[in-house]
């Protein structure tokens, strides 16, 4: 069932509210178990102010060696049939997003205000009228506004047809903080605030298009579950199903939340409706600064390595269960990204989003072709 609200809407979504009881890392970790790692080293070891000053560049150097970032896990779940992203295609992705000009094009809580449906219905209408009219009453002046190319009241750039990217997800994945983070200028380590954010579920109500350096548009969606609303729903299910422009979409998930029952929805939604689709798994930091405290023994003063690896070992391979019991629920197999658009003591860096760009210049080139 995918929720938006209380009430049921359109065929395809079901939108009873109901409050349901899901797996999360919370009940998880109660029950931790080791089964074959499919996710190798998702995360810095230890934390480095726990690391003495001695020991400190000899330490991240062998840290590094043994554990790369979480990048790595990336291209462990490619999907074997999926084409992986090649190190040129990440060049391309970066460099187009570190230098596109960005704007807020529209935002807009009915599918049939998008400027160009807009324009194409207000055509078609007025064509309607005059090939309606009494042909003794319809004169040259009628003609040339059959003729006319005028843009009845619709900004001529919005008009331009490109490829556009819809992010998809729970209220409170993180889909505006995903925006933000994928127009970080480069070099900067603050996230951009063109899409507005907050902790509050429910943030965004609307369908909001950036329209990236004239190039491709990506389009923020209200999330659903019991914070999303009905009417929502129908906004998203009508740009889903209608709208021709649409290259492709992620679906954002809480990797501390798991696959929800709406999640599965959505992704057979859109296997159904043949749209190019990933999974973006965010909030990584989050999950980390959580599985990290767990453990009792955590190594608080010197140490040497091979206790830190051991310790790290082990917290990687909880942080692995759980990656793959997520991974598991997942109605079919699919490609999947790992993002964190924010940094905790535990992981100094955002990660994936680089790869998100180029899965998002990718989805664009599969769709003009
Ligand atoms: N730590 C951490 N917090 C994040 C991350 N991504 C998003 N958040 C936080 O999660 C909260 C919700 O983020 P939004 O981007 O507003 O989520 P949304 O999916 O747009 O939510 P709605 O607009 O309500 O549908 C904000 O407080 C963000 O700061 C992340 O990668 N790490
Ligand atoms: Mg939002």
């Amino acid at each position: 069932m995918l929720r938006y609200g209380c009430k049921p809407c359109v065929r395809s979504v079901n939108v009873i509210f109901q409050r349901y009881k899901t797996k999360s890392y919370s009940n998880f970790r109660r029950t931790e178990r080791s089964h074959p790692a499919t996710i190798r080293n998702i995360i810095y070891p230890v934390r480095i102010n726990e690391i003495g000053d001695n020991l400190h560049a000899k330490y991240w150097i062998e840290v590094r060696k043994r554990a790369p970032s979480t990048l790595e896990m990336e291209k462990k779940h490619w999907l074997e049939s999926e084409p992986p992203l090649t190190k040129q295609e990440i060049n391309d992705a970066q460099a187009l997003f570190n230098k596109a000009k960005v704007k807020l094009e529209w935002t807009l809580a009915d599918y049939d205000e998008i400027p160009d449906v807009k324009y194409r219905r207000l055509r078609r209408e007025r064509e309607e009228s005059i090939e309606n009219m009494d042909p003794f009453k319809r004169t040259e002046y009628h003609n040339n506004l059959l003729k006319s190319r005028k843009l009845l009241g619709t900004p001529p750039e919005a008009l331009i047809k490109l490829p556009e990217i819809l992010l998809l997800g729970h209220a409170n994945a993180g889909k505006s903080t995903l925006i933000n983070n994928l127009l970080m200028k480069k070099g900067s380590d603050k996230l951009d605030k063109i899409a507005r954010v907050s902790e509050r579920a429910g943030f965004t109500q609307t369908l909001n298009c950036y329209n990236i350096g004239g190039k491709l548009r990506i389009i923020d969606s209200p999330g659903y579950g019991m914070y999303g609303k009905l009417n929502q729903g129908k906004l998203v299910m009508d740009y889903i199903t209608r709208r021709d422009r649409l290259a492709g979409a992620f679906v954002l998930i809480d990797i501390r939340k798991g696959i929800r029952p709406e999640d599965r929805v959505l992704l057979e939604c859109l296997q159904d409706n043949e749209i190019n689709h990933d999974v973006i798994f965010t909030k990584f930091d989050q999950f980390i600064q959580e599985v990290y405290p767990l453990r009792q023994n955590r190594p608080t003063r010197l140490l040497d390595i091979d206790k830190a690896m051991t310790y790290s070992d082990r917290m990687n391979s909880i942080a692995r269960d759980w990656v793959d019991e997520v991974i598991k629920d997942m109605p079919y197999s699919q490609r999947c990204f790992f993002n964190n658009a924010l940094t905790s003591e535990f992981v100094p860096q955002v990660s994936g989003y680089k790869h998100v760009r180029a899965a998002i210049l990718q989805k664009c080139k599969e769709f003009e072709n």
